[in-house]
């Protein structure tokens, strides 16, 4: 693996010779390749097989010639070694993808002293020898990405016992603010763990997906996020691979986020690509196409895409992805036209 690729320049704010682009959840119900593995096994079966976590990462990377590739897990994959009962539920014919169930949720400060710190090497094997898998199918062809989930999204998942907002999370936040720095602390701890194991087995860059941070307010993100990210930013660095910070909802805190100590901040499709990067010059930039967009006519997804491109200027450190991950339902050629589109943009 030359360690010199386009994608990891940009996230160290080198110069590149086409600007690098790959897509949150490149790996899914959107390609009929993906479709075809899960008629098969059920979600939680393919993250515990090194092998089609291989076959599935590489599937993008084969079909659509992006630029990184990203380890085919989940952010909550670690909750039954920290003592809790997931499950994912099956998707709802046409509404997509399933949603996570844990039947123990946290609510008290008990439960928070019960739950555990994962020990990767016994307790998540199946992640460790998926990264080792993936990086014999991809040859060297283009980094692998590793990632966890962060704390206050994690958490958000652990209280509500799935997908059901913050409503119960935040008022831990106000009504049991010792147990909720409890969780941050363990969540923390799962995620450093976690990221460092992944990284010793062969990840070229690291991830963060905070994606429901935009819930909280400055004085709360001081509190109980900022503090715990900043560790897991230190982690990663400790490593020497590059960091990349991305949550959705949360441009008014740019400035805050570029100063977090992650090398990359992926910014959502609601902050014009040059504000963000007149903002935040001391990281490099990853977004912001809209994922929607994808949905409709392929010459619009590649339109607004050369919009990205132009709009986030000739200077070094930009890598193309979108504000969130592909939707279900994307046409599999606007994905391919995207991609190409970005690979032929030049500046001159
Ligand atoms: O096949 C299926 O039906 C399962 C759908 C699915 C997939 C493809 C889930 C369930 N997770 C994943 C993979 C996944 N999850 C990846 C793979 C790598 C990639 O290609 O990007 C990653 C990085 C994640 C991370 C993840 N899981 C996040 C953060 C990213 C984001 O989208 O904001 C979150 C919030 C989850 C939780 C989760 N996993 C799956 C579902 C349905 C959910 C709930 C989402 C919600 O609460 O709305």
């Amino acid at each position: 693996m030359p360690t010199t690729h386009r994608f990891l320049e940009a996230c160290r704010r080198r110069p590149v010779d086409r600007l690098p682009v790959w897509m949150m959840r490149q790996a899914g119900r959107y390609q009929p390749s993906y479709r075809a593995v899960r008629q098969q096994v059920g979600f939680l079966e393919l993250c515990r097989s090194p092998e089609l976590i291989a076959q599935v990462t590489c599937a993008p990377i084969d079909e659509f010639g992006f630029d990184a590739a990203i380890l085919f897990s989940d952010i909550l994959v670690h909750l039954p070694a920290i003592g809790l009962d997931l499950t994912f539920e099956k998707g709802e014919k046409g509404k997509g993808d399933g949603g996570p169930r844990i039947s123990n949720p946290v609510r008290t400060r008990a439960d928070v002293d019960a739950l555990k710190v994962p020990v990767p090497s016994r307790d998540l094997k199946y992640v460790l020898d998926g990264i080792r898998a993936i990086k014999a199918g991809l040859a060297g062809r283009v980094p692998l990405i590793g990632f966890v989930g962060g704390p206050f999204t994690v958490a958000s998942y652990v209280v509500e016992g799935g997908s059901q907002g913050f409503n119960r999370l935040k008022t831990m936040l106000y009504a049991a603010p010792e147990a909720a720095h409890a969780l941050f602390e363990k969540l923390t701890q799962a995620a450093i763990v976690q990221i460092e194991e992944q990284i010793a087995a062969g990840a070229h860059a690291a991830q963060v997906f905070e994606s429901w941070l935009g819930e909280l307010d400055r004085e709360d993100l001081e509190r109980f996020s900022f503090p715990y990210l900043t560790r897991i930013a230190e982690a990663v660095k400790k490593t020497g691979v590059p960091s990349i910070f991305f949550a959705t909802g949360m441009s008014g805190h740019l400035e805050r986020l570029a100063g977090l100590g992650f090398d990359v901040v992926s910014v959502d499709w609601r902050i014009p690509i040059d504000e963000a990067r007149r903002r935040a010059p001391g990281v490099a930039i990853q977004g912001n196409l809209d994922s929607t967009v994808l949905l409709g006519p392929t010459q619009a997804g590649v339109d607004k895409a050369l919009g990205v491109c132009r709009a986030a200027g000739p200077a070094p450190g930009y890598i193309f992805n979108l504000g969130h991950g592909i939707q279900v339902g994307t046409p599999p050629e606007n994905v391919k036209a995207v991609v190409d589109a970005v690979h032929a943009f030049r500046w001159k």
